[in-house]
């Protein structure tokens, strides 16, 4: 059965992946699931069909015949359990593969995003000045961090995995907004292999291709 994922009608970031539909597709991508995609407004999220689907009135979304998902850790996951190729046999390697999977959500990408919403909310604020270092230096932790861990290899646990899909996907995000990841080679090198990979270039060129239809009404 074909799933269907719901992505931004026009993405404020006029196509540059950022969106987290980026990372789904790149999941479908990566097992060579084919896959519908519904374009939703910003208040179409907002409505009640939509609110159906994703309590928090988001995207992306995920539909395959009785089942719909929200969050896309739970979604790529999903993907990653039904096909091979995102998740090791071995039963212990999958369990590391996950733990990398919430370490990109729930640890590495919160200071990254308290960046972003820095920036965004906070930057007439008479403190921002302030406050910003405080911000970027709890980013440079995790990075230092996952820097020493990530050392000379290739990806963070053995095979490219579910784990370094969702890593690559939240740094990024902060490859896009700042020059952090320079100050860590092998983070950078980390991301471009990911950047690299066939099935993230479908993803991205067809997110893109969403907004340049957009653009030029084709
Ligand atoms: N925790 C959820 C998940 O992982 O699925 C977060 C989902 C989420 O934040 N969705 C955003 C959304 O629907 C789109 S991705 N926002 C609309 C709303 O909340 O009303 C976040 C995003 C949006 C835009 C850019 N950009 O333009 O650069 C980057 C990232």
């Amino acid at each position: 059965m074909t799933p269907t994922i719901t992505a931004f009608e026009r993405s404020p970031d006029r196509g540059q992946g950022l969106a987290r539909d980026t990372r789904v597709r790149w999941a479908l991508e990566e097992v060579g699931q084919p896959y519908d995609v519904r374009l939703v407004s910003f208040s179409e999220m907002k409505e009640p069909a939509h609110l159906a689907l994703h309590p928090f009135g988001q995207i992306p979304t995920y539909e395959e015949g009785d089942l719909a998902l929200f969050e896309t850790g739970a979604i790529v996951l999903h993907i990653a359990e039904r096909h091979a190729g995102l998740l090791s046999e071995d039963a212990n390697a999958r369990a590391r593969a996950i733990s990398w999977m919430f370490a990109a959500l729930n640890t590495v990408e919160p200071p990254i995003l308290d960046r972003e919403t820095t920036r965004l909310l906070e930057r007439d604020e008479a403190w921002y000045d302030q406050r910003m270092p405080g911000v970027e230096d709890r980013i440079r932790n995790r990075l230092g961090q996952l820097s020493a861990r990530l050392g000379d290899s290739d990806w963070l646990d053995g095979a490219f995995s579910a784990g370094d899909l969702m890593m690559v996907a939240v740094l990024l995000r902060l490859k896009a907004s700042s020059g952090m990841l320079d100050e860590y080679p092998n983070i950078s090198a980390y991301v471009a292999r990911g950047e690299a990979r066939p099935a993230y270039k479908r993803a991205f060129d067809a997110q893109l291709a969403v907004f340049t239809a957009a653009s030029t009404g084709s």
